[in-house]
């Protein structure tokens, strides 16, 4: 089937136009769809789910359904404009929320948010600090979402310690002979594993919460409108799960607070911006409100660490297992990520007390 037949299957509005591909993601195949109505020209996101990643695809769908009607709902209740603060899945011709093509893959389709932008790097701190209010804003509507409801889509998505077994399988394996261009950064990931248990553990303690959490807060998995330079919509709900939310907070510094992008391939070019940490830490507590716990609130600046050592691991892992993960451009792409978060982690190690200053500054 092709692109316009897929499209033909959803209840877009009016004649279809056209179909480009569209977005960033390392993940799913996502492409904006425009259609002439009668009253103007009005624009679909399209998306293939990657069946690789996410072999379930149906609980996934069923998950992204359940949290943007709670979300919508809520969003009402706040008097907010649900159109453009919350995803709204588009069903297919027959009212179901994805459509099975003839080979087997999966789509989904969302009304296009428009006026509105994603960033790879930070802008400047005001930005960055209203990312960080919209996910806390998302964190706190959640907060009495029923967890249960939810399948876990990828099973130990933010298991540091698991993604670090991982790792270590794929240099033993060395499957497509990597392992010697990746020497440098393998030996980063040994010698920093003192870091794969502190989240891990205070969760399975009871230390810290189980919440319902995004787990992929990237600053391109929020959309800022265009003319105020404000968040308006938390989107690619795919890995919405149980977790922590130093999963979310550190995760969304890893990218926010560099000064490249995540596959720059000057090293020198690789800072971290700690006016920007200061700046999230300030939206993210703004926007989650009153139920951060002085143990989460202590773990914040360590997290941040973390999630940018887990991601280069990821990355290291995939470059190691031959690039089967993360969607690639050139050979060495998945190493030169790897590369990018490794530095990070050892800057941010470098200003972890200005980091703490900051977090006890706000909480
Ligand atoms: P991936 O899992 O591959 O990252 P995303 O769901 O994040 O996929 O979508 C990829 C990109 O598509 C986003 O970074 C964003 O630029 C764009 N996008 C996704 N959904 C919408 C939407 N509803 N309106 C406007 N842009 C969107
Ligand atoms: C992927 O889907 P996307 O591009 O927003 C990945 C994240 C990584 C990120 C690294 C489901 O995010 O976990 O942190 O790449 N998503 C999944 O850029 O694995
Ligand atoms: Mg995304």
């Amino acid at each position: 089937m092709n692109l316009s037949q897929i499209a033909g299957q959803f209840s877009f509005k009016g004649d279809c136009l056209d179909i480009k591909p569209f977005g960033n993601g390392h993940i799913n195949d996502t492409f904006a769809v425009e259609c002439k109505t009668a009253e103007g020209v009005l624009r679909y996101i399209l998306q293939r789910l990657n069946r690789r990643v996410f072999p379930n695809p149906k609980c996934l769908m069923d998950n992204m359904s359940a949290i943007t009607e709670f979300l919508r709902d809520k969003i009402i209740a706040e008097g907010g404009d649900p159109d453009r603060e919350c995803l709204c899945i588009v069903r297919t011709v027959d009212d179901k929320i994805y459509y099975v093509d003839d080979n087997a893959d999966v789509w989904r389709a969302t009304k296009f948010i428009e006026n509105t932008q994603t960033y790879l790097v930070a802008e400047d701190g005001d930005m960055f600090a209203d990312a960080g209010r919209a996910f806390g804003q998302m964190l706190s509507r959640l907060a009495d979402f029923d967890a249960s409801k939810l399948y876990d889509v990828i099973p130990n998505f933010h298991n540091t310690k698991a993604r670090y077994d991982t790792l270590l399988k794929a240099a033993e394996a060395d499957k497509v002979g990597r392992l010697k261009d990746a020497r440098q950064e393998y030996d980063f990931a040994q010698a920093h594993s003192y870091l794969c248990p502190i989240i891990v553990d205070a969760l399975s303690s009871s230390a810290i919460p189980l919440r319902v959490t995004h787990n992929d807060t990237k600053l391109n998995n929020v959309l800022i409108d265009a003319t105020t330079k404000r968040a308006v919509c938390v989107i690619d709900l795919d890995t919405v799960m149980s977790g922590s939310l130093l999963y979310d907070f550190g995760d969304a510094i890893r990218v926010g607070c560099s000064t490249a992008e995540e596959d720059e391939k000057d090293l020198s070019k690789v800072g971290f911006n700690i006016e920007n940490f200061d700046a999230f830490t300030r939206g993210y507590i703004s926007g989650a409100g009153k139920s951060i716990t002085k143990a989460e609130f202590e773990l914040m600046p360590i997290s941040a660490v973390i999630m940018t050592y887990e991601c280069g691991m990821r990355f290291l892992t995939d470059y190691l297992d031959g690039d089967n993960y993360f969607k690639t451009a050139y050979p060495e792409h998945n190493l030169v990520r790897c590369r990018t978060q490794f530095k990070q982690a050892r800057l941010m190690l470098e200003r972890i007390e200005e980091m703490k200053n900051i977090v006890r500054k706000y909480s």
